[in-house]
């Protein structure tokens, strides 16, 4: 009863660990398997970005397997940084990628500042055997950044729901709302009996 996270970003991990927890499914993460190679995301969609994270590290391990492919889509700028949001300002440098954003925005009105994060959510067996979700999250970028917790860009994303940044809420508040956590439950309606069989 074991399933890996193909993740290395240390904040998805937090959360997945969370989302696992009433399953009664330990999750490993791709720090546990320093020896696999780096995947590379050559995908144009979350969905296919996912399977291949997926599928790759389930053919190498043997083991089952999720992997999640997310982003950041802003109305005013039409929909990006979308699928390149860990690259937005080159490197995958979560500071440098929200100072870009900020920078891209700095005459747009609040009225006008509306985004949503995507989730493309993949659960792969040894066999090959998938099961897909997607979730997704509304919300506003504020002009500055508030709150430490997360990753990525939710010192920027702010809630209704709370009336907070997604980097102002605990990683179960965040679950709550979030595309991950919205992909997650949209997956869970499968996967107890896709897991057994
Ligand atoms: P893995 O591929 O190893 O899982 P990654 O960070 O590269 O880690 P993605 O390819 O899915 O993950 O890129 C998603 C980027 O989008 C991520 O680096 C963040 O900048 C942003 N992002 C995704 N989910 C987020 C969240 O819940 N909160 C804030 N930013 C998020």
């Amino acid at each position: 009863n074991e399933i890996i996270v193909a993740t290395n970003n240390a904040g998805k991990a937090t959360e997945y660990e969370e989302l696992f927890l009433p399953l009664k499914i330990k999750i490993k993460t791709l720090k546990d398997f320093p020896e696999l190679p780096e995947i590379e995301e050559t995908g144009t969609t979350f969905e296919e970005n996912a399977l291949i994270k997926a599928h790759t590290v389930a053919k190498i391990t043997n083991l089952p397997v999720v992997a999640d492919d997310s982003g950041l889509m802003i109305n005013a700028l039409n929909g990006e940084p979308g699928v390149y949001s860990a690259r937005y300002a080159g490197n995958h440098d979560d500071q440098a990628n929200i100072d870009k954003v900020l920078v891209n925005l700095k005459n747009v009105a609040p009225v006008d500042r509306g985004a949503s994060f995507h989730t493309a959510l993949v659960a792969v067996k040894p066999n090959g055997d998938q099961l897909l979700a997607h979730g997704d999250v509304e919300g506003v970028i504020l002009d500055e950044q508030r709150g430490t917790n997360g990753f990525g860009y939710d010192s920027i994303f702010y809630v209704d729901q709370f009336n907070k940044t997604m980097a102002e809420l605990t990683a179960e508040q965040k679950n709550q709302i979030s595309h991950r956590g919205n992909a997650m439950r949209n997956l869970m309606t499968n996967f107890e009996t896709w897991w057994r069989e």
